[in-house]
């Protein structure tokens, strides 16, 4: 027969929840950017303002009061974190608390419906020996899963404790080490509960072989049959079972006997107060971290009974573990009932009073609960009427009240968090501006005087030019001068014989003596075309001046340090963007000059006196070899003569087109309408990498001061969002 459950259900409460987690969410994503932006605020503030072992005091308590700021952040991060546990559970989950033999299993027979079978329970001795985990579900088959410990976790969980806390050594290093040796026995002297601990640690040692071959970590399904030997610590004879030591849960999924019920779980725990159990805390820790709401069972002696240490230490222990959850809101006293077993066998076994004596001494031994309740836990209609009616009534209710009172304490921490950056954000905005080190008259300054150093270096450059604009070109015109000695040695090798032999081998003097002419225009012409190359030295060497004074006296040496670049390439780039500067260095750079478009034409003609066509002096039929020798010599020099003079005159042109190149280029570039003022935008850009001495700190704290209040913007984005999403 299944009960209807009206009010609020579980299934509102769940579905609230997902709600909620998106706001967790948000809140944990707003917390890590604002604690982001005040974490790089801080570490801003501290460059920006001077070193850090200089700050005043003002400073120093602005640096920690982000500092503490940002710690808080962290926290509160921290609890969200434990919300978005809370509230992104798919079931709300009920934990049954209490010492042994108290009634919690029965209680869970009566709220699930389920037998003794399912849920064992017994008179006799400790008797649930694992967690088992209950599921309402709406299919009417009944589920049990059972899942194991591997051999680790079970030594570390079950063994090693009792190691640890008996103060045993050595301690094995793993199960297998802990099966083979010798169980440890109590030493002389030893109190009765450690006594009982070596027992019980014996009892495992000497028993695993009944069980150990079922730690394998795995989960199995069971039939209801096979529960008793799975949980149970005795069977009815009162006789050790061990099977539960390696089951590290139960999981029951059944059809709770109340329609609508939701998504609820149970859990039954072994009672606690086993004297000869070590891991207790650890357990009850484990399930309070679990569980929603926490029940405590009770069941007072009919023959007089009061609340004992292990009750309160119990208590205390749940009472701990919650707050150092750390969910704000959230104690005990909030989140727990108290439920007193009344048991009533017969008139002297009736333990009414009793109930109502420790129900009224609960609050007296420090002990607060959100509810208690006199209940018969075998009564599964009183049950049913006391904590299913109130499953809706008052345990969703207080549920989703609690839930309501931890958002809203998030959400006021939260507020108080974003205000107080808000203020300090605004107190911050308020520090000074780093005085400006670039002080306009020091670079004027320093402008001015490179400028008139630079400019002097140039006009010196250019006079010395103009010294040689009459001068022949020494580079061009001693090649020249090679050249006619080269040739001439070559004239000066020349003999009759040669002419002879030439002769007899071409048919005719007039072959050879053409023949002749002919090499030693080829010699001539050949060595005027590696002109190209003392023409493009004779450029670079100009240039290179050029660009040592701009290095030098113009303080331009940095560009240099640019990837390996040549100067010239370099400087360029660095005048990109002042189009005047940018487009005279870029003709003087360019500018070249060639053998074949400067001089080839005026000296092409001289050498005709060496080509056949036009030869100057023609042979007649009585002329010797010694006359061709002569013809030859004097047509060569004739033609070299010649080529002489016009060599001189264009190598003095070379001179004047290098002073003429030159002073086209310091006109355009120093000397024209808009040319000081185009350096002198260059050189204020670029001035922290050409008076780095003189700026390059300055520079540096006016980056910081523009990254702090980057920062400071960032971080009023982040807070001004959360504040408009709290007001739509
Ligand atoms: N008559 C009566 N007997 C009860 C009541 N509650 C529990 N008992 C009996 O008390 C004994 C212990 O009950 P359990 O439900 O097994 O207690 P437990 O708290 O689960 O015990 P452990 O699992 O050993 O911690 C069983 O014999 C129950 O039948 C009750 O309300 N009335
Ligand atoms: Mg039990």
């Amino acid at each position: 027969m299944t009960s209807s459950i009206k009010t609020p259900t579980l299934t509102r409460l769940i579905d609230k929840r997902k709600l909620i987690v998106n706001d967790v969410q948000n809140s944990i994503q707003k917390l890590s950017s604002l604690s982001y932006n005040l974490s790089a605020l801080e570490n801003s503030y501290t460059t920006t303002t001077s070193r850090e072992e200089d700050f005043d005091e003002d400073q120093k308590s602005n640096a920690e009061g982000i500092q503490m700021l940002v710690r808080e952040i962290e926290l509160e991060q921290k609890h969200l974190f434990k919300l978005k546990e809370r509230f992104s559970k798919k079931n709300i989950s009920i934990g049954v608390l209490g010492l042994a033999r108290q009634g919690k299993s029965t209680l869970l027979q009566s709220l699930s419906g389920l037998n003794s079978k399912i849920i064992p329970g017994g008179s006799g001795l400790h008797c649930t020996g694992v967690k088992s985990f209950i599921t309402n579900s709406e299919s009417e088959v009944i589920d049990i899963g059972v899942k194991f410990y591997t051999r680790e976790h079970f030594f570390q969980h079950r063994i090693l404790p009792y190691f640890r806390d008996l103060g045993i050594t050595p301690i094995p290093k793993n199960l297998a080490e802990f099966e083979v040796s010798e169980s440890p026995g109590p030493k002389e002297g030893e109190n009765p509960a450690a006594i009982s601990k070596y027992k019980k640690l014996r009892d495992i040692h000497d028993n695993l072989s009944k069980f150990n071959y079922l730690l394998t970590g795995l989960s199995k399904r069971i039939s209801i049959d096979e529960i008793q030997e799975y949980v149970i610590q005795h069977d009815e004879n009162r006789n050790p079972i061990y099977k539960y030591l390696s089951v590290e849960q139960l999981d029951i999924i059944c059809p709770f006997p109340y329609s609508d019920l939701g998504d609820l779980t149970l859990i039954d725990m072994p009672g606690i107060g086993d004297t000869s159990t070590i891991d207790e805390g650890a357990m009850v820790k484990e399930l309070v971290n679990k569980v929603d709401f926490l029940l405590f069972i009770r069941k007072p002696d009919p023959l007089g009974d009061v609340w004992g240490s292990v009750d309160l230490d119990l208590y205390d222990a749940c009472s701990k573990t919650i707050a150092e959850l750390g969910i704000p809101a959230v104690g005990i006293k909030d989140n727990s009932f108290l439920i007193l077993n009344h048991v009533n066998i017969n008139p002297a076994l009736n333990n009414y009073r009793n109930c109502q004596d420790m129900a009224d001494g609960a609050e007296r031994n420090g002990m607060q609960f959100s509810d208690v309740a006199i209940i018969d836990c075998m009564n599964k209609e009183e049950v049913s009427q006391k904590i299913l009616g109130s499953i809706s009534s008052s345990f969703v209710n207080k549920i989703s009240q609690l839930d309501d009172s931890i958002i809203s304490h998030s959400k006021s921490n939260l507020l108080s968090i974003f205000n107080r950056a808000i203020a300090f954000i605004a107190h911050l905005e308020k520090l000074e501006v780093p005085e400006n080190d670039l002080d306009l008259y020091i670079f004027k300054e320093l402008f001015n005087s490179l400028w008139n150093f630079q400019t002097n270096e140039f006009e010196n450059l250019l006079e010395q030019k103009y010294s040689l604009k009459n001068e022949a070109n020494a580079l061009t015109y001693n090649h020249f001068l090679e050249t006619e000695r080269n040739i001439k040695v070559l004239l000066n090798k020349l003999t009759e014989t040669d002419i002879n032999l030439s002769r007899n081998s071409l048919g005719s003097f007039n072959k050879a003596y053409e023949d002749f002419l002919n090499e030693y225009k080829t010699h001539i012409t050949n060595e005027f075309s590696q002109l190209d190359d003392i023409l493009l030295k004779t450029l670079r060497e100009i240039k290179g001046e050029v660009y040592s004074i701009l290095r030098n006296q113009g303080r331009l040496s940095y560009i240099d340090q640019v990837n390996g670049a040549p100067f010239d390439r370099i400087l360029l780039d660095e005048v990109d963007n002042i189009s005047e500067l940018r487009n005279s260095i870029s003709s003087f750079r360019n500018f070249q000059l060639s053998y074949l478009g400067f001089l080839h034409f005026k000296i092409r003609e001289h050498l005709d006196i060496l080509t056949p066509d036009y030869l100057e002096i023609r042979l007649s039929r009585s002329d010797s070899a010694s006359d061709i020798l002569r013809y030859v010599r004097h047509s060569v020099e004739a033609c070299l003569y010649q080529i002489q003079k016009e060599f001189r005159k264009w190598s003095q042109d070379i001179n004047m087109i290098l002073f003429s190149l030159l002073e086209e280029f310091l006109n355009q570039i120093f000397r024209s309408k808009h040319a000081k003022d185009n350096w002198e935008i260059f050189y204020q850009r670029n001035r922290v990498k050409i008076w780095p001495e003189r700026f390059g700190v300055a520079e540096e704290k006016q980056n910081q001061y523009a990254k702090f209040k980057l920062y400071i913007e960032n971080t009023k984005k982040v807070t001004n969002e959360h504040i408009l999403n709290i007001h739509e």
